[in-house]
């Protein structure tokens, strides 16, 4: 099993990165667009997928990387673009949940550019459950 997985991640060339929690809760599709020399903010895309009975609610991001990170949402309000601060997010049972662009995303601000010069961990908080860990590779 270990060597499919493996391999798969070969033939589609690192860019991404599956956590199994559980075997219930399935992350994939972590993408980290490249942001410019002198920004200190970045955001996380990914998408959950929740093959259990109960649901999962996000309550929370971290990473040692930025000073603060959180969930936002981005909205239009009056043609003028936002983002959202949200405290949390539920990923229903049987069911999915994207972070897009102009969508949810994970916003990381107060970056260490040093230490996102290699592959991060992003700590996901959840609700009744234990924390998982993502890497998110710059
Ligand atoms: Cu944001």
């Amino acid at each position: 099993m270990k060597v499919i997985f493996n391999s798969l991640l070969g033939i589609l060339g690192l860019s991404f990165s599956i956590v199994c929690f559980a075997g219930e809760l399935i992350v994939s599709n972590v993408k980290m667009p490249k942001i410019p020399e002198v920004s200190r903010s970045a955001a996380i895309y990914l998408s959950f997928e929740n093959n259990g009975s109960k649901d999962f609610i996000l309550t929370g991001v971290s990473t040692p990387v930025a000073h603060h990170a959180m969930i936002h949402q981005s909205v239009e309000e009056q043609g003028v673009a936002k983002m959202k601060h949200q405290d949390s997010l539920t990923i229903p049972a049987q069911g999915r949940l994207e972070f897009s662009p102009g969508g949810y995303h994970i916003m990381l601000m107060g970056l260490d550019k040093k230490l996102m010069q290699k592959p991060f961990v992003v700590t996901l908080s959840f609700a009744k459950r234990d924390a998982i860990e993502i890497t998110v590779k710059p």
